[in-house]
């Protein structure tokens, strides 16, 4: 029986390797509240060359995305959902594009710094990027 579970397992995990064969998976935190934050989220992910999947669940405000790292790259990603007025773990949204969000959107905003997790390189690879 336990054989039988076990070889079902690995048969899965490796579906999902080869399902995501050259692509990355990435988890990343993004803010919101409600549907249309999720559909307004997983657009500005998808519309990023290189991204396949953009998953975005507002219980745990947590986005499941897959994409191409030969093209993009988490930040990229993350960038363009700020541009959106969504705040992310990496990157906030400015307060221009934030206030333009319908007001049932407008979630809270973390103030005085959001959680960095103690990864105190976080602050600079924003910075960097913005330069861009
Ligand atoms: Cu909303």
């Amino acid at each position: 029986m336990k054989t039988k579970v076990l070889s079902l397992v690995t048969l899965i995990m490796f579906g999902v390797v080869v399902a995501f064969a050259g692509n990355k998976v990435e988890k990343i935190k993004v803010y919101g509240n409600c549907d249309q934050c999720k559909a307004r989220i997983e657009k500005a992910a998808k519309a990023v060359d290189g991204v396949a999947t953009a998953n975005w669940n507002k219980e745990t405000k947590m986005m499941d995305l897959a994409f191409d790292d030969s093209k993009t790259d988490v930040h990229k990603v993350s960038m363009a959902i700020a541009n959106a007025g969504h705040d992310t773990e990496m990157h906030k949204a400015t307060d221009e594009a934030y206030n333009k969000l319908p007001g049932c959107c407008k979630y809270e905003r973390a103030k005085a710094g959001m959680k960095m997790d103690g990864k105190k390189d976080t602050k600079m690879d924003m910075k960097m990027d913005h330069k861009m």
